[in-house]
């Protein structure tokens, strides 16, 4: 399996995330990719290819060019203003602050397109942004060249990144752009399977209302869990969309026993639905020794999902999405592709 990589994430390199009131060295760090890399080199996986230029038309294929524009210039802008530190979003257009016109103060457009404020813009942001979703059309283009799987080792990660909002350490949605190629690039059914603990609600948002690209998660249920307004059980799509989403919220502690059984169903679902491609959201902070999350999966749990995606015999694209128990995020991940190899 093709591993493709770009150095471009280390411009992601933010001093700070809010959390709990503080701020604190991000968990989504340059070190993940690291350890993973070493991981499937032990592993005797081939080394890591940089991805091709693909410039923006695939990525303004899936969002908004005032957005892209925003990320683009977002720092500049903030450090042009003579603040001191990173730019944090600190206003937002929440229920009752209806007025939905772009600022132009940066502050105002920070609120406007911030979905999280644990995120901060750093210098170098955009670049490794633009650089992480180059890494997933080059793994789709594996898939279009007829290779069973690629690993799309993004970084910045990207699924709760929407049409134009950015938070929970994303800025594009690699694994939503990988998607738009595929079909653009003439795949009819594209199938997005998200199994990072958290509810991808950038993909879900980007594709609610079509046909033909099913959106799946298997989540910490949002009542519990980040990113809380978005990924119920009755969130099943909108128009020509209605059935091509499919929220599987679970409880905290949930074992990995529970979990399988979940991810049969979605397979099942999958199956029927008759997908040409799987674009597979990989986010290992299902983990029982993750940091933020609170589901119960084991090292070994990784192998044995891995091998079951096997199984279901679709051209996979894996996209990496999150992961912070950091010395074990190798070993869990690397664990997945193995077994899906091994299938
Ligand atoms: O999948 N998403 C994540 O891992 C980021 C969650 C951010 C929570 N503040
Ligand atoms: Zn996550």
């Amino acid at each position: 399996m093709d591993i493709i990589y770009s150095e471009s994430h280390r411009l992601r390199a933010p001093k700070f995330e809010l959390t709990g009131g503080l701020l604190v060295p991000p968990f989504e760090c340059p070190e993940r990719l690291d350890i993973i890399l070493a991981e499937a080199k032990a592993r005797g996986f081939d080394a890591p290819i940089a991805p091709d230029d693909h410039g923006l038309a695939p990525i303004q294929a899936v969002h908004d060019r005032d957005y892209l524009n925003f990320l683009k210039t977002c720092w500049d802008e903030w450090s042009a203003e003579g603040f001191k530190g990173e730019a944090i979003a600190n206003v937002f257009p929440s229920r009752r602050m209806t007025r939905l016109v772009v600022p132009s103060d940066i502050e105002g457009k920070l609120g406007y397109y911030c979905l999280a404020n644990e995120t901060a813009i750093s210098p170098g942001t955009w670049e490794a942004a633009v650089g992480s979703a180059q890494v997933a059309l080059s793994g789709a283009d594996r898939l279009l060249a007829g290779q069973r799987s690629a690993f799309a080792l993004c970084r910045p990660p990207g699924h709760h990144a929407a049409q134009d909002m950015f938070g929970g350490y994303c800025f594009i949605n690699n694994a939503a752009v990988a998607a738009q190629h595929l079909r653009d690039q003439g795949a009819k059914r594209v199938a997005i399977l998200d199994v990072d603990f958290h509810h991808g609600n950038g993909t879900q948002a980007i594709f609610y209302d079509r046909a033909d690209v099913l959106v799946v998660n298997i989540h910490g249920d949002p009542d519990r869990a980040f990113p809380h307004f978005l990924g119920g059980a009755d969130e099943r799509g909108e128009g020509a969309g209605v059935g091509a989403t499919l929220n599987y919220p679970l409880p905290e502690g949930c074992s990995f026993e529970r979990w399988f059984e979940v991810l049969e169903l979605a397979l099942a679902e999958i199956e029927g639905w008759g997908a040409d491609a799987l674009v597979v959201s990989l986010g290992v902070d299902t983990y029982e020794e993750d940091p933020i999350s609170f589901f119960k999966l084991k090292s070994a749990d990784f192998s044995t999902y891995g091998q079951r995606l096997g199984r279901q015999g679709l051209p996979t694209l894996f996209v990496m999405e999150g992961g912070y128990a950091v010395e074990a995020i190798g070993v869990n991940t690397i664990n997945v592709l193995e077994g899906f190899a091994q299938a």
